[in-house]
């Protein structure tokens, strides 16, 4: 294999959970450019369907399925249908989420349960579909999407930070425990990234002055700007070809500098 092949992954299956836009999309799309058949599941069919779209759009043959992360029995189903119809799955990006901004104390249980469910039950149930049969095959690729939230808290976050640093540790025992099999466990951390996720702590005020928490992320972030989604790719590639096969357990941040950086003077 010479050098640049070893960042290819033609020949590869690759499904990225909830890839309809965003972070999953670009990630998705950059994999495609690397030559991975791109597979993606979102929670409505009409979200599966405008990604579809999208996907199109760009030249890329995607297929897109509609499952539930968080509900085993749909994700067995997935699965199966996925191997059946396309190929056993070579890497499984967990990029499926939700965020609740809320503060701790005025959180119900059922609202932390749910970010619990979709954002740390749902890779441990994706992951557990899928080593199977890539242990069968002699390899595999699992990226879980964690967050600067795994590192760090903020008020009204609290879910989301529990669930992404458990993501962190669950990627770290998947890559303990299944590293013998030639299977790498990765996380990508990304910093801000302006996607609808992020949209509300983005919104121009009503007076025309940038959202505070924009002006305090630029004010943190080294690079001074928000990510973009495209600014993952390149890192997501390199974590699901066989450049990194002695790269595991490693939480990849890809923040421009916000955890390196104690933040500008005001
Ligand atoms: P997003 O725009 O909210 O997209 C999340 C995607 O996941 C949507 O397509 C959503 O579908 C889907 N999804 C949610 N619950 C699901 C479920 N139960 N089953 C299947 N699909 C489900 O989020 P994003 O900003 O692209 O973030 C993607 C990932 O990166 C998330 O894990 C997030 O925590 C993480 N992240 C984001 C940032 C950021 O700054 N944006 C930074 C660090 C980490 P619906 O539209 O139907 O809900
Ligand atoms: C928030 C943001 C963050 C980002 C991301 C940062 O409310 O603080 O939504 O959590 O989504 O996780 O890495």
């Amino acid at each position: 294999m010479n050098f640049a092949e070893q960042f290819s992954l033609s020949g590869k299956v690759a499904l990225v959970t909830g890839a309809s836009y965003g972070i999953g999309f670009a990630i998705a799309e950059a994999m495609a450019s690397a030559g991975a058949t791109i597979v993606f599941n979102d929670i409505r069919q009409e979200l599966v369907d405008k990604g579809l779209e999208a996907y199109k759009a760009k030249g890329i043959d995607a297929k897109g399925y509609v499952c539930d992360v968080t509900n085993e029995e749909q994700v067995n189903e997935l699965i199966a249908e996925i191997e059946k119809e396309v190929g056993v799955i070579d890497i499984l990006v967990n990029n499926a989420g939700i965020i609740k901004r809320i503060p701790m104390c005025e959180m119900s249980a059922a609202e932390f349960r749910q970010v619990i469910d979709v954002d740390l039950n749902a890779p441990f149930i994706m992951a557990k579909a899928v080593i199977p049969s890539m242990i069968k095959k002699g390899h595999g690729k699992i990226i879980n999407i964690c967050s600067m939230m795994s590192e760090l808290g903020r008020e009204t976050v609290s879910a989301y930070a529990a669930a992404k640093g458990g993501l962190k540790m669950l990627t770290k025992n998947i890559a303990s425990e299944y590293g013998k099999y030639n299977i790498q466990c990765n996380g990508i951390g990304p910093g801000y990234i302006a996607t609808p996720q992020t949209a509300p702590l983005r919104e121009t005020q009503a007076d025309g002055s940038r959202h505070p928490f924009d002006s305090f992320i630029i004010a943190k972030t080294p690079a001074e700007r928000w990510g973009d989604p495209e600014d993952l790719g390149g890192p997501a590639v390199f974590l699901a070809s066989d450049a990194s096969n002695f790269v595991n357990g490693h939480i990849l941040y890809v923040d421009g500098g916000i955890l390196a950086y104690i933040g500008k003077q005001p």
